[in-house]
């Protein structure tokens, strides 16, 4: 048993625990617990369940866990996320504040089958009522570029979890500028693999270190738009 931040409450702790052990029922029985003490989803996604997923990510790169535990932990994880999901969407509609639902084409890079990241993203956008196209993972930017078209998308957001993949979203800028469709979209992205000077570099227009931080600076995108509409 691995030993946890001494500032989370034990009920949260012992999520954290539980996700690092990789004991499924514990994990289940624990979120449990702390919704009935009053914990919203959002505490637990972002809180001990995403915590311990950057553990069991260290842990895999001193040689401690393989890729089998990597795996076993995205399946518990995504389990949690089943029950916590509808909680996730009722939290969410606090966060709207916005005038104009927007169209989101969202997903994760060429190369990369990291998911859990881009899906809490899209599962918030989606709650807090905008239209989200999730292309899922591995995106190439033709499927991108159709999606946005197909769709007329107000906004493209990509995912990189690994430092080779993340590369990848400059291609696809590259490609909507070739496309003339650069100044349709904003383009928003985050992932483990990227970062603030990096969205810059890259010619992105902003970068979201977690799902907070997208939903909102996606919502004060609509509210901007809004007001656009309304001169
Ligand atoms: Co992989 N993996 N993995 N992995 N994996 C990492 C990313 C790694 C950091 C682990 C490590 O070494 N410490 C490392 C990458 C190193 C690097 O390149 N810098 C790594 C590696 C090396 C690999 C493989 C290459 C291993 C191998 O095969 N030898 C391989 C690659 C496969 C591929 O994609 N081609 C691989 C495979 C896997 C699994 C399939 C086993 C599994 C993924 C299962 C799945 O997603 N369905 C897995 C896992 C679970 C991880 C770690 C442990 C956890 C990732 C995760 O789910 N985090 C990860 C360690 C880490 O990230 N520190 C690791 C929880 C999630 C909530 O956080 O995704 O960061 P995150 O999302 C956050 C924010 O980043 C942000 O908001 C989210 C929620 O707040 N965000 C956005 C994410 N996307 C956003 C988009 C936005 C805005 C914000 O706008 C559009």
């Amino acid at each position: 048993m691995y030993v946890v931040c001494t500032r989370m409450d034990d009920v949260l702790k012992k999520i954290y625990e539980c996700m690092i052990d990789l004991d499924a029922k514990c994990v289940e029985e624990n979120i449990k617990n702390a919704l009935r003490k009053g914990y919203k989803a959002l505490d637990l996604v972002m809180g001990p369940l995403s915590s311990s997923m950057e553990k069991i990510g260290e842990l895999y790169e001193e040689g401690e866990y393989f890729i089998a535990e990597l795996m076993e932990a995205a399946e518990i994880f995504k389990k949690a996320f089943k029950i916590l999901e509808p909680l996730l969407a009722k939290e969410s509609k606090n966060f709207i504040g916005f005038k104009k639902r927007l169209t989101i084409v969202i997903g994760t890079v060429k190369g990369d089958i990291h998911d859990i990241g881009k899906s809490i993203v899209s599962a918030m956008l989606q709650a807090s009522g905008h239209r989200v196209i999730d292309l899922g993972v591995d995106v190439d930017a033709d499927k991108f570029i159709d999606a946005i078209v197909k769709y007329d998308a107000d906004v493209l957001g990509m995912s990189a979890l690994l430092t080779s993949t993340a590369k990848y979203m400059k291609e696809v800028i590259d490609e909507l500028k070739k496309r003339g469709l650069r100044d349709k979209v904003f383009v928003i992205i985050g992932g483990a693999a990227t970062s603030e000077d990096f969205a810059k570099e890259i010619g992105a227009d902003a970068w979201a270190k977690d799902a907070i931080e997208a939903l909102k600076i996606i919502n004060d995108y609509a509210e901007k738009q809004a007001r656009r509409n309304i001169r």
